[in-house]
């Protein structure tokens, strides 16, 4: 017999994924909590049948939006992921050797217990000992923060139910109080195919807490519509140019990232930047200055 699991993407529109085996599934206090062996996209982590990561393709969505904003920060130190219980953010940020300290707070300590026991290859830093693991509401815990980051990741599931709050200006307003100065942020922004107007409602909260935020965006065939955003904000300096490149400071070898990719992901067709309202992105064009 067949087993198919179907995550709706749209009203009107639905992605299934053939299942080996169903490898766990709970209800945690806060979401119903799915991991499936399927066969095609290997090991799939969804939560409240939302697909959140696959073996497939997660490098792509973590490698995007981890070494972005990490490769413009001249020196990253101090990191906070807000989400990512899975560990995929983790690991990426764990890559850098001038990180000292990373944190991952996630609100559901259930789903870091099930990464760390059946998705060993995202979960692989939680025994770095430059990882500090917090089992809390993000919001929360950036209330209590005050120029103490370098870099601030918010790696979240869509905006509906815990995740909502990670979608708000008030929490953006938290992130850049956050940061230290010269720190940056990024966030995922959700599928500006599937769901357009609410990546520019996303992107416009976030521009309104920084003075610099650009969108840019990577394919992850997982997801709605297959194309995914990122949001980066700074407070200078244009973070589609790298400050630094993978070298001797950086561990193990990049699968999606390069120097290359992190300039051209800020490249965005007409249709978005209209779509979006991103005119910085079309004056970037009419400069002749490329990216
Ligand atoms: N966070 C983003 C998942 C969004 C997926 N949305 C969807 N399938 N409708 C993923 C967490 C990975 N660390």
């Amino acid at each position: 017999m067949e087993v198919w699991f179907t995550e709706e993407w749209l009203p009107g529109l639905r992605i299934s994924c053939q299942i080996n085996s169903v490898v766990t599934r709970k209800k945690t206090k806060y979401q119903e909590l799915c991991i499936f062996d399927t066969v095609e996209f290997g090991r799939m982590l969804v939560l409240d049948n939302v697909i959140q990561t696959t073996e497939k393709d997660e490098y792509i969505y973590h490698e995007s939006l981890v070494h972005v904003p990490m490769f413009f920060h001249p020196h990253p130190e101090k990191v906070l992921i807000i989400g990512g219980g899975d560990g995929g953010s983790l690991r990426e940020v764990l890559r850098h050797k001038s990180v000292k300290e990373a944190f991952m707070v996630d609100i559901d300590g259930e789903v870091i217990a099930a990464a760390k026991e059946h998705l060993p290859t995202w979960s692989s830093g939680f025994s770095d000992p430059r990882a500090r693991l917090v089992v809390e509401d993000g919001r929360e815990f950036l209330a209590r923060s005050r120029s103490e980051y370098d870099v601030i990741l918010v790696d979240s599931t869509d905006p509906v139910g815990p995740a909502e709050v990670l979608f708000q200006v008030d929490f953006y307003s938290l992130a850049s109080r956050a940061l230290k100065p010269g720190g940056c942020f990024a966030a995922q922004t959700e599928s500006p195919i599937a769901t357009p107007e609410l990546v520019k409602n996303v992107y416009h909260r976030i521009a309104s807490c920084f003075p610099v935020a650009k969108l840019y965006t990577a394919p992850v065939p997982s997801y709605p519509g297959g194309w995914w955003s990122f949001t980066i904000a700074t407070f200078g300096g244009d973070p589609a140019e790298p400050t630094r490149k993978p070298d001797a400071d950086f561990e193990g070898v990049l699968k999606y990232y390069s120097p290359e990719i992190h300039r051209r992901a800020f490249v965005l067709p007409p249709k978005i930047i209209k779509d979006l309202g991103l005119e910085y992105a079309s004056r970037q064009y009419s400069s002749g200055k490329g990216m």
